[in-house]
């Protein structure tokens, strides 16, 4: 009897948490290249990268460095490789999306709507920099900027690029925003979405909310998506993991979203948190999908 296939990306760096939070950040390219390895040898299919400036760990989003990490990614191992055009504060549109129309990855993330992004709830640590505790209390007044217009030019940059987007809905309002793109013709189906649960400022990551946002989907697509979870913090990954794997869906983790593997254990690598999804597949009788499988399974070039 064959099980339902399934795919694990991992996001292993992210681009909305400061490097002191753990020690198992990677922070300069050669880190999150081994990362993103690492991830894939545990058996992650996709990739998610963001970038960090080397010296300071900060969040950027400069293109010489998601060429230099999507490159080494690459050549070392058959993932999907994911950059973010999540971008960096106060970009455009069109300079977010040079890792798109400059590198024309075979996939990236498409935000599909605008939104408070509150990480000032993380608790300050002695050894955070200044710096950090800065950037940590600036998003009490951080807006994550996805508007109409925005997403119209991206959706037309992607097409271009022949770039497959997974697009990033944090609450059900942004469902039907891409709804709203799919009308105006800027949508292929099928659309891979990823329900991003947990984020202050958006939808919390409980089942409910998961159901209320799947079934809506599912009303306005039929059929005609895929879909992952990325629960944010700890349980909240796993359990979000664990009601997709059950679903059908497929599963995101990485230290993006959640720095746990245990509720006593903080996970020492990302490759440790694609292990655990794993395990939690099998036990609920979902096969693993190679890079290769999850390509079919996306309908990626
Ligand atoms: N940069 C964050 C505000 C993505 O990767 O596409 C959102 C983010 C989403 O990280
Ligand atoms: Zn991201």
């Amino acid at each position: 009897m064959n099980a339902d296939p399934v795919f694990v990306s991992c996001a292993v760096t992210g681009g909305m948490s400061v490097p002191s939070q753990s020690a198992a950040i990677p922070v300069t390219p050669e880190q999150i290249a081994d990362a993103a390895v690492g991830a894939s040898q545990a058996g992650a299919a996709i990739v998610h990268i963001h970038v960090r400036d080397p010296e300071s760990g900060k969040p950027v989003a400069d293109l010489e460095l998601f060429r230099d990490v999507v490159a080494e990614i690459g050549e070392r191992c058959d993932a999907i490789v994911q950059p973010t055009t999540g971008g960096g504060v106060g970009m455009t549109i069109d300079e977010r999306a040079r890792v798109v129309t400059e590198l024309r990855p075979e996939m990236a993330t498409f935000n599909c709507g605008s939104f408070n992004f509150g990480i000032f709830k993380v608790r300050h640590r002695p050894e955070m920099a200044p710096w950090e505790i800065e950037y940590l209390e600036g998003t009490r007044d951080y807006v994550f900027r996805n508007t109409f217009s925005d997403m119209e030019r991206l959706s037309e940059l992607f097409r271009e690029a022949r770039t497959k987007p997974e697009y990033e809905v944090y609450d059900t309002g942004h469902v039907y925003n891409l709804a709203h793109l799919a009308d105006a013709g800027l949508v292929d189906f099928p659309v891979h979405i990823q329900f991003v649960l947990g984020v202050l400022g958006a939808n919390a990551a409980t089942l409910e909310q998961l159901l209320h946002m799947h079934r809506t989907a599912v009303s306005l697509f039929g059929d005609r998506f895929t879909w992952c979870t990325a629960g944010v913090g700890y349980p909240a990954e796993f359990h979000l993991a664990a009601a997709a794997l059950t679903m059908g869906g497929h599963v995101r983790v990485g230290l993006e979203d959640n720095l746990r593997v245990e509720l006593a254990r903080r996970a020492g690598s990302n490759a440790e948190l694609v292990e655990k999804a794993l395990a939690l597949a099998a036990l609920l009788d979902r096969t693993p999908a190679d890079a290769a499988q999850a390509r079919e399974l996306l309908g990626i070039r």
